[in-house]
């Protein structure tokens, strides 16, 4: 029988192992997130990326930030293996901010096993969710509550917030997919997204 108190950190770190122990069977489970608190923690990993973790990918420097170093963005984890038959699911939270004029956005990734998808639905905030092909396929869709975005194998996917309020979305994707930065970082995105004459652009 389980005495730990539920909530506590030997608690969380007991169901994380029973979670991912190589060789189990991996038990069902649930996870209950707040948006309204604030309280998104899926129980895995939390991945964190600051503005000096993510300058490279915008158009330009912007003094302001290299100063401050804001989050951008924060990544919640489902403590799930990364291993094929498994779905990974997390929650992504963008901040409302700029680079300059261009808004926040993620570092943007295809999946190391290419023929893999993803599926994002948005729970609250507004933004794009830009996709692209490696023969340069480009297209934007919008993600805001109610949403759902479905990025098909083979495409690269990036989120950028569009509002001045918090961005929230869900995302699965099977969990041995991968993230291939490098290919984002060499070819970049078409297209970026930019605050101009009081409107979103997309150039
Ligand atoms: C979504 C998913 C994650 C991804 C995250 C941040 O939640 O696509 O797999 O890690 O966005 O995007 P990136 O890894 O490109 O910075
Ligand atoms: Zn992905």
């Amino acid at each position: 029988m389980c005495l730990l108190s539920k909530g506590s950190r030997q608690y969380e770190r007991r169901k994380w192992r029973t979670l991912t122990d190589a060789g189990k069977m991996m038990r069902p489970f649930d996870v209950l997130f707040d948006l309204a608190e604030g309280k998104v923690n899926l129980l895995g990993n939390r991945t964190v990326r600051r503005y000096s973790d993510v300058k490279h990918i915008f158009h330009e420097i912007d003094p302001k930030l290299e100063r401050e170093n804001p989050i951008i963005y924060e990544v919640f984890e489902a403590p799930i293996a990364e291993k094929e038959g498994d779905l990974m699911f997390l929650i992504t939270l963008l901040y409302p901010g700029r680079v300059k004029n261009e808004f926040f956005m993620t570092k943007g990734h295809y999946h190391v096993f290419e023929n893999t998808a993803e599926v994002y639905l948005g729970l609250k905030g507004k933004g794009l969710v830009l996709c692209q092909t490696r023969n340069g396929d480009f297209e934007s869709h919008e993600i805001c509550p109610n949403k759902v975005v479905y990025i098909p194998p083979y495409w690269a996917h990036r989120a950028v917030n569009t509002s001045s309020e918090l961005l929230v979305f869900f995302g699965v994707y099977p969990a041995h997919a991968g993230h291939d930065y490098k290919s984002v970082e060499a070819e970049g995105f078409k297209k970026r997204v930019f605050f101009e004459n009081d409107k979103i652009c997309i150039r």
